[in-house]
């Protein structure tokens, strides 16, 4: 497949292929590199951008020079390397402070520790030029339903959201929010466990309107959700700001795979969302933001398998692409669309100035047996989807 070059927008956070294999049950299987030298290096693999919680810079208890020192230092690697600084968040789960959430922890003064540590981050990413602030809160939940008011939980998170989304206004930063769901792990059950639930959570904000979504694969897939429904509706809200893509396979931990090697049939529909758009709606809402990968380069890999596996997200990408390009131009495959209604769906169901009153007064002489025997044929739709994908 094609080499990555920037116009490709990829992206990769810095903690995916800084991740040394540390997990529950093993210690790190690869060394830590520094941060800029993971910049340089994915630079060198056509990458356009990278994305950083603030402790992936500095150790969380860094002094004020040793910050911005580092910051500098990473800022310069990324600029020299023209790599686009295009995300940032916050680390609030790794510190044993945050072990029972951030903005939603029980104890007070922890909340207050914690949205500072997340407006220091704000600026950081105002000024590294980021467009996306992503809030993953991971150790927002619990274990135990008598732990948690839930209720207040929820007041606590909309108070933490607004209160960082109203600062990021007041500082004119040109920055919106992404809100990244997961169902489960670390906690037992975190909030906003899922794309919808984080929907819900925006429409509540007073300032929502910067504040929108990062949905990943293996999170909506480890609730047993559609990945691809989840960002089509989260376009459809408006709301999809930002995108972390790998691979997952079932209902199990957080496996963070190589995009594509989890349900590839699943990846193939999301690229054809992301390139091609709703088949019904050729000027649609379109995803322009960066291709962001979040995946973990397996334990059993060492520094060659790091890089390995960061090439072949975008490899995977890229193939998709041209795949999804080659499945949409097939004239079989607009015909099977067509037979199988996809994008007559666009077709508003009442016509022009009907009501629901003159609906119930229209016969339309419909014959609900006649209709009940149509054959969709989205079966061979979806054939022609693995023909494209592996024939
Ligand atoms: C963490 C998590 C990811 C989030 C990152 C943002 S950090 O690795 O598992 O899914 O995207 O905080
Ligand atoms: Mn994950
Ligand atoms: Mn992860
Ligand atoms: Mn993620």
């Amino acid at each position: 497949s094609r080499r990555p070059t920037p116009a490709d927008r990829f992206s990769f956070g810095l903690w995916t292929v800084g991740w040394t294999g540390v997990d529950p049950f093993g210690v790190a299987s690869r060394p830590a590199l520094d941060p800029w030298e993971y910049a340089e290096r994915l630079a060198e693999l056509g990458v356009w951008g990278v994305s950083f919680h603030d402790n992936d810079v500095f150790p969380f208890d860094a002094s004020e020079s040793e910050r911005d020192k580092r910051v500098a230092r990473l800022r310069e690697a990324a600029d020299r390397a023209g790599l686009v600084i295009e995300m940032v968040t916050t680390n609030t789960f790794t510190h044993p402070v945050f072990k029972d959430g951030a903005l939603t922890a029980n104890d007070r003064s922890v909340r207050r520790f914690a949205l500072r540590k997340v407006l220091r981050a704000v600026d950081l990413a105002a000024a590294a030029g980021a467009s996306t602030f992503v809030m993953w809160g991971g150790r927002e939940g619990g274990e135990y339903d008598g732990s948690k008011d839930v209720f207040a939980a929820m007041e606590r998170y909309k108070e933490g959201l607004d209160t960082v989304a109203g600062y990021i206004k007041s500082q004119g930063h040109g920055l919106r929010i992404a809100l990244e769901p997961k169902p489960n792990e670390p906690r037992g059950d975190i909030f906003l466990p899922t794309v919808g639930h984080a929907l819900a959570m925006i429409s509540e904000l007073e300032h929502g309107d910067i504040v929108g979504l990062n949905p990943e694969t293996g999170h909506e897939q480890m609730a047993g959700l559609n990945y691809t429904h989840a960002l089509g509706q989260a376009l459809w809200h408006g709301k999809l700001f930002h995108i972390d893509l790998n691979g997952q396979r079932g209902l199990k931990y957080d496996q963070d795979l190589v995009f594509g090697h989890g349900d590839l049939m699943s990846a193939f529909f999301t690229v054809d969302l992301l390139e091609n758009g709703f088949p019904g709606y050729p000027d649609g809402p379109r995803y322009t933001g960066a291709r962001h990968f979040d995946y973990k380069p397996s334990r059993t890999e060492h520094m060659d398998g790091v890089w390995e596996s960061a090439r072949a997200c975008m490899a995977t990408y890229l193939m998709l692409s041209d795949k999804a390009r080659a499945f949409r131009a097939d004239p079989r495959v607009r015909e099977a669309m067509e037979y199988a209604g996809v994008t007559a769906l666009a077709t508003p169901t009442l016509a022009e100035g009907e009501t629901a009153q003159s609906l119930l007064a229209a016969d339309d002489g419909f014959d609900p047996d006649r209709a009940a025997e149509r054959d969709l044929g989205f079966v061979r739709l979806q054939q022609l989807a693995v023909e494209h994908l592996i024939g």
